[in-house]
C-alpha cells in the first residue's frame, strides 16, 4: 500500500529552476542552460524520465512567454510531460514600484489585473487548472500608504480574477513574510491569504511556500489547519537557512518536511487536488540533478510519513503516552526508505538511482554542446 501511494505521487517542477539564477550579487551562468521555454520543458522532462513522479512543469509568465501556448503544451506532451500551474508576475515592471494590485494608482492596478487575467487565458490554452498568485506588494515605510485601503484593493483584484476562472480552474494565493517590501507586506502570512480565500469561495486556496515563514514557525500546524478548512491548495517546496533562499527542499530540514507530509497524509491532503510543487533555484549546483535530488527528497519524506503506524500512534495518544507516541513517529522518520524507493523505481521500469542514471545518460554533455549561442534563460528572460 505504501508503494502504491508512492507510485501515484506527483511533484511539479518549476520552469525557472532550469534557467540561470543567483543572488543580487552575482548570477553564475552554467553550460547547457535552456534558451527558451521549449528547452526548459525538455529539461523538466528529464526529471520526469528518471524519477517517474514529476509529470508537470509550472510556467512563469512572462518569463515563459511564447507565441503559442497551445504549441508549447503540445511540445510538452510530446516529451511526456504536461503544463502545471501558471505563475503570474506583477513584480518586475517599473510601474510596480509602489505595488501592483494594491498600488494607489487605479491605472497601475488595472494593468496588473489585466496580466492576471491573461494568465487565466494561458490556462485555457494550455489546459492548466491552477493559477498561482504571488504579490511583492507592500510598503517600506510607516505612513507610505494606507494599510487597510491596500487590503481593499487586493480584495477587489482577487475577486475579479476569481470571477474569470472557469469550471475546474482555481487560484492559489501565496503569502510571504517579507521582501521585497520590508515594513508592510500585503499578503504576509497564511491568515491573510486564508481570509481572502474564504471570502471568495472554493476556487480560491492557499499555497504554502515553505521558505516564506519566520524562523521557528510551525509549518505543519498551518498545513493541518488549512487542510481541515479545505483551503490547502498546495506547496511551493524549498529550503531556507535564513530568509527566502530557495535552496533544495529537504536540504535544510528534512525532519520538517517529514512532519509536513505526515500532516498532509493524516489530513486527507495526499490527493491530486493538492499541488506539490517545487519553487527553487539552483545557483551554484547543476540544475537538472538539483531538481532530481529535490524530487527524491520529497519522495523520501513522503515514504517515511506513510510508514508511521497510525494505529499505534492513536493508541499511545489515547493512553496519554507522550514518549510512546513520539517514539512511533520517530521510528518512521528514522527508517531508511531508500531501498524501498529503489525497489519501487525498478518496478516502475526506472533505474533505482535516478541521480546516477541521469549522470550516465549523457544528456548534460548533449545540451552543453547543443545549446551554444542565444540567450540563456534566467530571471526576466
Ligand atoms: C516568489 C514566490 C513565487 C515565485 C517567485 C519567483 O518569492 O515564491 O512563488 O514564483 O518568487
Ligand atoms: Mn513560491
Amino acid at each position: 500500500m505504501i508503494k502504491e501511494a508512492l507510485r501515484k505521487q506527483r511533484i511539479e517542477t518549476p520552469s525557472w529552476a532550469y534557467g540561470n539564477s543567483g543572488t543580487r550579487f552575482k548570477v553564475f551562468a552554467q553550460p547547457g542552460v535552456p534558451r527558451d521555454p521549449y528547452e526548459k520543458i525538455a529539461d523538466a522532462a528529464q526529471v520526469h524520465r528518471f524519477t517517474g513522479v514529476a509529470p508537470t512543469v509550472a510556467l512563469h509568465i512572462p518569463w515563459d512567454k511564447v507565441d503559442s501556448y497551445a504549441d508549447l503544451a503540445r511540445h510538452a506532451a510530446e516529451l511526456g510531460v504536461g503544463i502545471g500551474a501558471i505563475n503570474s508576475n506583477v513584480f518586475q515592471d517599473d510601474d510596480y514600484k509602489l505595488g501592483s494590485v494594491t498600488h494607489p494608482d487605479p491605472a497601475v492596478r488595472a494593468k496588473a489585473l489585466a496580466h492576471l487575467l491573461e494568465c487565466v487565458d494561458i490556462m485555457d490554452e494550455t489546459g492548466s487548472d491552477t493559477l498561482k498568485l504571488w504579490f511583492s506588494d507592500g510598503t517600506n515605510y510607516p505612513g507610505q500608504d494606507d494599510i487597510r485601503a491596500r487590503q481593499d484593493r487586493l480584495a477587489e483584484a482577487l475577486s475579479s480574477v476569481y470571477e474569470r476562472l472557469g469550471d475546474g480552474q482555481r487560484f492559489l494565493l501565496e503569502y510571504k513574510l517579507f521582501e521585497p517590501a520590508f515594513y508592510v507586506t500585503d499578503v504576509p502570512d497564511w491568515g491573510t491569504a486564508y481570509a481572502h480565500c474564504v471570502r471568495l469561495g472554493p476556487k480560491a486556496q492557499v499555497v504554502v511556500d515553505t521558505g516564506h515563514h519566520a524562523p521557528g514557525t510551525n509549518i505543519e500546524f498551518i498545513v493541518a489547519f488549512l487542510l481541515r478548512e479545505g483551503k490547502l491548495g498546495g506547496f511551493d517546496f524549498n529550503s531556507r537557512f535564513y530568509a527566502d533562499d530557495d535552496l533544495m527542499v529537504g536540504a535544510a530540514d528534512p525532519f520538517q518536511l517529514f512532519r509536513i507530509m505526515f500532516e498532509v497524509i493524516g489530513g486527507g491532503g495526499y490527493t491530486e487536488r493538492t499541488a506539490f510543487m517545487l519553487d527553487q533555484c539552483h545557483n551554484i549546483e547543476p540544475k537538472i540533478p538539483g531538481q532530481i535530488r529535490s524530487v527524491m527528497n520529497v519522495q523520501e519524506a513522503t515514504a517515511k510519513a506513510l510508514l508511521v503506524d497510525r494505529d499505534a500512534l492513536a493508541a499511545a495518544q489515547r493512553a496519554g503516552d507522550v514518549l510512546g507516541a513520539n517514539a512511533v513517529l520517530m521510528d518512521a522518520y528514522n527508517t531508511d526508505v531508500r531501498p524501498l524507493l529503489a525497489e519501487l523505481r525498478e518496478e516502475m521500469g526506472l533505474a533505482p538511482d535516478p541521480m546516477a542514471a541521469y549522470a550516465k545518460s549523457g544528456y548534460f554533455a548533449k545540451i552543453a554542446a547543443d545549446r551554444v549561442g542565444g540567450n540563456q534563460a534566467g530571471w526576466g528572460a
